[in-house]
């Protein structure tokens, strides 16, 4: 029976900060415990690897890597030992790594000027291209730091290293069509025939939704021993659901958040991006408006396309979405409690949910 004197347990906690410290030792694993097993590197090279890390890891709003913790909390009823902490903390640190490693080589390819309130990696004094060696350089530090937490489990260090992979795989692809979605002439002569909802939810489901909303979940699932079957499959579908809705928002904000608040300046429109709001001003744009579009779209003058959206009613619009998507998570996040029998708690969704409802950064 249970002992009704006994105090409730305290409900879990672990803040930014909390998540911060842990930093502290898997950067220092790295400095101090793994790159020194290569003889031959020298000093001066070693001081640009750590200022590296420093400047490219640690700055974000860490919501991927605090998710592993505060989702295996949920998973195991807000129960977790100091070793259970330390663990969930470190993979989310290796999704914070992938995040930098990403973000590095994004900011090359988007020619972006800035990124978290600095200048971009590559636009540092001193760095330039070098910026895509230190990106592959962030890729493989997480195979080193997932060795070293899952230890002598070697079945749940074949299971992240796999989940990672493949994550990483679909984020290559997703980029991949990103990247290749304007071709130069093709514009002039065929119009946008390659911008179409098809070519944008595949976009945005590999490059954003795996690796931001899938991955680290997943890893929680892991670490709570659940590698598949019903619950990890229902967990996916709805990730993979909030994350395309993450990268709608990462497109409004490029044209219509403040760079302050956002830490960068958008380029989409001068990249000719397959944005979500490009796609919405195709479908109402005039003959008139679409020549507007054709003559602007990946050029450095902004404004004209960013008043044609606003002439068609994209923010409206979008406002409309974000409303629709709220209603329709919480439907989904019941779905899935039910689904899986409450193996996988709404709290895992709900934190998730309520950190991208509405966010302005
Ligand atoms: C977000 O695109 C997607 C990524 C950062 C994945 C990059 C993948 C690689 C394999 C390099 P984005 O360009 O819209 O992001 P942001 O707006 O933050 O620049
Ligand atoms: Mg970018
Ligand atoms: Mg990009
Ligand atoms: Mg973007």
């Amino acid at each position: 029976m249970a002992d009704a004197s006994a105090a409730p347990a305290e409900k879990f906690s672990f803040t930014r900060e909390d998540f911060l410290k842990h930093f502290e030792w898997v950067r220092d694993f790295i400095a101090d415990e793994v790159m020194p097993k290569y003889p031959g590197l020298p000093s001066s090279f070693l001081t640009y690897m750590k200022e590296m890390v420093e400047y490219t890891v640690p700055c974000g709003k860490l919501n991927r890597g605090i998710t592993v913790v505060h989702s295996l909390a949920a998973l195991k009823g807000d129960v977790l030992s100091e070793e259970d902490v330390r663990r969930a903390a470190a993979v989310g640190w290796c999704i914070e790594w992938l995040q930098a490693f990403f973000l590095v080589a994004d900011d090359m390819m988007d020619d972006s000027p800035t990124r978290r309130g600095k200048p971009s990696w590559f636009r540092c004094p001193g760095v330039g291209l070098n910026a895509i060696n230190d990106s592959f350089i962030l890729k493989s530090h997480i195979v080193h730091i997932l060795k070293h937490v899952c230890g002598a489990d070697k079945a749940l260090y074949a299971h992240l290293l796999d989940l990672f992979l493949d994550v990483t795989w679909r984020t290559e692809l997703g980029q991949g069509l990103d990247i290749t979605s304007f071709e130069g002439g093709k514009l002039a002569e065929e119009g946008f025939s390659n911008y179409t909802d098809e070519r944008y939810m595949a976009i945005v489901r590999y490059k954003t939704a795996f690796y931001t909303f899938w991955l680290p979940v997943a890893s929680a699932l892991a670490l709570a021993g659940i590698t598949e079957g019903p619950a990890v499959e229902h967990a996916r579908g709805l990730c993979l659901a909030m994350g395309e809705f993450f990268q709608i928002q990462d497109d409004f904000l490029d044209c219509f958040g403040d760079p302050a608040v956002i830490g960068k300046v958008g380029t989409d429109i001068e990249e000719g991006k397959c944005s979500w709001l490009l796609l919405r001003a195709l479908e109402r744009a005039s003959p008139e408006q679409l020549e507007l579009l054709k003559s602007k779209i990946h050029t450095d003058d902004t404004a004209p396309v960013k008043a044609l959206y606003r002439e068609l009613g994209i923010p409206e619009l979008f406002e409309k979405l974000e409303a629709d998507t709220d209603a329709d998570m919480t439907k989904r996040i019941a779905d899935v409690v039910a689904a899986t029998d409450g193996a996988v708690p709404a709290a895992v969704f709900e934190r998730l949910w309520a950190k991208t409802h509405k966010r302005s950064h």
